[in-house]
């Protein structure tokens, strides 16, 4: 297959001082940080939809990327197989591992689901080749349950049972390519699980039945021996008015409540937290607090837009405190770190797919290098260990702890203490110069 990406350099770390837009300035692949070479803590991967799909397009006007990778048209397979050439080069060039995929990003969707899927077994063909030689992986697949019309009133939450065979029909079949193609990963993103008014939604009913259809793809996968991670992506909204999926939190209810927390985790989205009014730090954090964090959809908003932008992450700050959340989670197993992302639609040359994985990448990278750092300089860790220090330090303490105190005996020990004590300060102050200090020297 002749070369897509001509004039375009297989990308090399050069270091913080070079000044080559085509390199890495702080992603060093093999460098170990904490005892593992960067790209294990940080296993980047490439989302097919908005690398190798998106054009561009908004509700203002088309596309202005061209991304036809040789074929002659969009919307054929021609197209689909020269998409996959594009992904394996692509990857090779930028040095990425993993990829992710919907259902659709492979192929064009025909009006019989039959006939989509011999077109998906085409193209897991051609991947599955792709693969032999190139060694790339999986790291999650999922379905595109939110686009196709018969969706509009979301795919396990809809009020049609037929619709709800469909959404039974394509998980199905991303669960089997995925096991076909090596995946650590199967995703539900809600799309349109939620709702936009209640006069006509049964809120009880829908989440039961999305329940199903995720206890129903945790059975089968097993029965095939499909041995990934199933993750729920959280988003508030958008394009529901208000999604199921709300946040982290919210999720991870639902998990336990539906039993499902043994087979699923959570796919953290940074740009969905701050549309449910939380940083990305936040969502980290309550995953790991709930025991389910998986994965990483890794991408910025803007606050001053407040939708979904996906721009490529860029902010150190947030970079910083995710690797921070990722590094004290234990860092990934099956999950990843994947560039849900897009470049803006003024950038729209080959070389600008390149420049932004640049970007998100040294971004990680430099947030991996600094949250080690923050993690080593351990003043922020003997900081939150010394404000709770009266549980360890008193005998009450220990006694609410571990679980042996009652309301009389805590009540007494009140009324003996006179006035209380204030509780120290929280020296937020303090602790945020100690960032900079680690983030600038
Ligand atoms: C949409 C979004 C999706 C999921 C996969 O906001 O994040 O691309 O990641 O369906
Ligand atoms: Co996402």
């Amino acid at each position: 297959m002749a070369e897509i990406f001509t004039g375009l350099p297989k990308v090399e770390y050069k270091g913080s001082g070079s000044k080559d837009p085509l390199a890495f300035k702080y992603y060093d692949a093999g460098k170990v940080v904490f005892g593992k070479p960067m790209k294990d803590h940080l296993k980047f991967a490439m989302a097919w939809w908005h690398n190798l799909c998106a054009t561009g397009t908004d509700m203002f006007g088309p596309g202005t990327a061209t991304k036809l990778f040789g074929a002659e048209a969009y919307g054929t397979m021609e197209h689909a197989h020269a998409k996959v050439e594009a992904a394996f080069e692509f990857m090779d060039k930028l040095g990425i591992e993993y990829f992710c995929f919907h259902d659709v990003d492979l192929v064009p969707e025909a009006a019989d689901i039959k006939e989509t899927n011999k077109r998906i077994d085409e193209i897991a063909e051609h991947i599955a080749e792709k693969q032999k030689t190139d060694g790339k992986k999986l790291l999650w697949d999922t379905a595109n349950m939110f686009s196709n019309p018969r969706y509009m009133n979301g795919a396990g939450s809809s009020n049609s049972a037929e619709v709800f065979c469909f959404a039974a029909a394509q998980v199905k079949k991303g669960i089997d390519v995925s096991k076909r193609l090596g995946g650590d990963g199967y995703v539900f993103w809600g799309g349109r699980e939620g709702y936009e008014t209640l006069l006509n939604t049964d809120i009880g009913f829908e989440q039961e039945n999305i329940a199903a259809l995720m206890k129903m793809a945790v059975e089968y996968g097993r029965s095939i021996g499909f041995a990934g991670d199933f993750y729920i992506e959280p988003k508030p909204k958008e394009p529901m008015k208000h999604q199921y999926d709300f946040d982290a939190a919210t999720a991870a209810g639902f998990l336990k409540k539906f039993g499902l927390a043994k087979d699923f985790k959570l796919n953290i989205e940074a740009n969905h937290a701050t549309l449910a009014g939380h940083t990305f730090q936040h969502d980290l954090r309550i995953a790991a607090v709930e025991g389910v964090f998986g994965s990483v959809d890794a991408n910025q908003g803007d606050l001053l837009l407040g939708w979904d932008t996906d721009e490529f992450p860029f902010n150190v700050y947030d970079t910083t405190f995710a690797m921070y959340e990722i590094l004290k989670a234990g860092g990934f197993t099956k999950g990843g770190l994947n560039f849900d992302s897009k470049s803006r639609r003024p950038s729209y040359t080959y070389e600008d797919m390149f420049k932004s994985f640049i970007l998100g990448m040294d971004a990680f990278a430099l947030g991996l290098i600094k949250a080690a750092a923050l993690i080593e300089d351990g003043r922020i860790d003997a900081f939150v260990k010394e404000r709770y220090a009266s549980y360890e330090t008193t005998e009450y303490g220990r006694k609410i702890r571990n679980g042996t105190a009652t309301l009389e005996e805590l009540a007494g020990i009140a009324e003996g203490l006179g006035a209380p004590a204030l509780p120290g300060s929280g020296r937020q102050e303090e602790l945020e110069s100690i960032v900079n200090q680690v983030l600038f020297g």
